[in-house]
């Protein structure tokens, strides 16, 4: 590691117009510097927590250590997470096209979900789109003093007077669990008031987890309740499958679809980017899930397989030969020569213009760096299109995973429950006396089991990263910038709380929550899009350029933390 006097010295031996450029340090890998240079300056009981957040990967596979994941964040720390109304509101039933999402709060609650995630939609052929609107009580000093609940009453109303939509869905933000608001009646009663609409709540306030993972599970458990299995209508399609954890984010859902459709896959539900009230409502006709997101949308996988005997596989469309892999997981299941001819015939003939896009690229990607800190599977995914563009992840971790998605599904019994898990509701589910089915016979599971078909089953990330890699579990501001710092990766991805921070180290930054303007990056086409822009992103010039003002203005002085 290079230390600050060093640092200096090598300043002073370069000609005197590169001292004005930032800092650029050279990358020295110690990590077992790194990670106590991160520590540092912590008060001991802290550096104590986050020294089990912080993992120097062993890359022992499975056996890797345990690392501390899914506890609260130390106060004081400015984390990177989001809250449980975010998870609930923003990631799950945000996306969702038909539905009115009606926030019962602050009207700030509101504005920060507004249209911010770029979760895409279409109007569909069955024309009932209204975009992702933004709807919320705008509750005021009063209402939390005298209770909210005519005001949400009168919104519910006014929601179903203007747009007649099948469904309402209802969000409770912090002041409606302080002050008590009954959001579940109050549902209740307008549900049996309109006849014609669903409508229910979500107690989500954002205070209830420790991060926005919370929200997940509450937004699953209400939408498995109240949403799925109320339409029994079996849709055309030899093929179906729901495909959960998929946002459209950037249109990502929408090239997924796209291959769906040539491969002649029926998708009957995607939980949930551009999706409506009666894909939810049908998705228990399907024959197969194929879980992208697996840390947001277990919960439904799982009771969807409890309560109606589908089964379920993890499923990746982030880097093409991932998508591949995928089809071709999806084509075995089905078991049908038809099938798996036709996703091979899909494959072949998407393939060259990727291959063509990666050779052109990696002359300029290959060997070089990048860190990536998102919430909880993405962090992992991405992995595999840097991969394919010949870069390494040196440092990654989630705001907000479980110790499953690092370690592997396998862990999930050893998992401990605390206070906070325990206080989300696990939903009862038993199998439908009149719906359950099973989609194979025991001898055809067991038959693609043992040829090693892995149903129920994700790897974590943490054996699919090098030996000597940081893996760092709810990554700070601070801790951000210092690891940019002192590793000063090619690339650097997180979210827009990071963005600018990054950026100001002279380091190329990718939201990739957002995708910024971008996308889509998923699936053939969304790979060959990721390539060019990663590629333009670390070849750009434009960052050592970056001065900050008081290199240029002798008036001010001022210095970089680290000088
Ligand atoms: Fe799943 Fe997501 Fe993610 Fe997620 Fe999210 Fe997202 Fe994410 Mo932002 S559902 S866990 S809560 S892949 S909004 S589309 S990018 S943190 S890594």
């Amino acid at each position: 590691m290079v230390t600050t006097n060093q640092h200096k010295a090598e300043l002073s031996s370069l000609p005197a117009h590169t001292k004005l450029m930032p800092l650029r340090y050279k990358a020295v890998w110690e990590p077992a510097k790194v990670k106590a240079e991160l520590l540092k300056h912590y008060p001991a009981k802290v550096a104590r927590k986050r020294a089990k957040q912080i993992m120097i990967n062993e890359a022992l596979g499975n056996e890797t250590p345990e690392i501390l994941a899914n506890v609260r964040t130390t106060p004081g720390i400015i984390t990177m997470r989001g809250c449980t109304y975010a998870g609930c509101k923003g990631v799950i039933m945000g996306p969702t096209r038909d539905i009115v999402n009606l926030v019962h709060g602050p009207i700030g609650c509101s504005f920060y979900a507004w249209l911010t995630r770029r979760n895409q939609t279409d109007a569909g052929t069955d024309g009932e789109n209204y975009m992702t609107y933004c709807f919320s009580t705008d509750m005021q000093d009063s209402d939390i003093i005298f209770g909210g609940e005519k005001k949400l009453t009168a919104a519910i109303q006014e929601a179903y007077d203007l747009f007649h939509p099948r469904s309402i869905a209802i969000f409770a933000t912090c002041p409606v669990g302080l002050i008590g608001d009954d959001i579940h009646t109050v549902a209740k009663r307008m549900k049996e008031k309109f006849g014609d609409c669903n409508v229910y709540a979500f107690s989500c306030e954002g205070y209830k987890g420790v991060s926005q993972s919370a929200g997940h599970h509450i937004a699953n458990n209400q939408v498995f309740r109240h949403i799925v299995g109320e339409n029994n209508e079996v849709k055309p399609g030899k093929y179906k499958i729901n495909l959960l954890g998929e946002y459209n984010i950037g249109g990502d859902g929408f090239e997924i679809d796209r291959i769906f459709k040539r491969c002649g896959i029926t998708n009957i539900a995607t939980f949930s980017g551009n999706s409506t009230y009666d894909q939810f409502a049908s998705a228990h006709t399907a024959d197969l899930n194929a879980v992208m997101c697996h840390r947001s949308i277990n919960y439904v996988a799982d009771m969807l397989e409890t309560k109606y005997g589908i089964p379920w596989i993890k499923v990746n469309f982030i880097g093409a030969d991932a998508t591949a892999k995928s089809l071709r997981k999806i084509a075995k299941y089905f078991g049908d020569q038809e099938l798996i001819d036709k996703v091979e015939a899909v494959i072949s003939a998407e393939m060259p213009v990727v291959l063509a896009a990666r050779t052109d690229v990696r002359t300029r990607t290959a060997g070089k760096t990048a860190m990536m800190f998102v919430g909880g599977s993405r962090a992992h995914h991405y992995q595999e299109l840097f991969s394919e563009m010949g870069m390494k992840t040196i440092s990654a971790g989630y705001e907000f995973a479980h110790r499953d998605d690092y370690e592997g599904r396998q862990v999930i019994p050893t998992l401990e429950v605390d206070a906070d898990s325990r206080n989300i509701e696990e939903l009862h589910v038993d199998p439908d006396p009149t719906r359950f089915a099973p989609r194979k016979t025991p001898a055809e599971f067991k038959a693609l089991e043992e040829a090693g078909y892995k149903f129920k089953h994700y790897d974590g990330l943490i054996p699919d990263m090098d030996k000597g890699t940081l893996v760092i579990d709810d990554l700070n501001q601070y801790e951000a910038e210092k690891l940019v710092e002192l590793l000063k990766p090619d690339i650097f991805c997180a979210g827009i709380k990071e963005k600018y921070s990054i950026q100001k180290l002279g380091v190329p930054m990718k939201q990739l929550h957002s995708y910024d303007s971008g996308g889509p990056y998923a699936g053939f086409k969304g790979a060959i899009n990721f390539y060019q822009e990663i590629d333009r992103l670390v070849n750009s010039k434009v960052w050592s350029y970056m001065k900050a003002p008081w290199q240029t203005n002798p008036e001010l002085s001022a210095a970089y933390v680290w000088e």
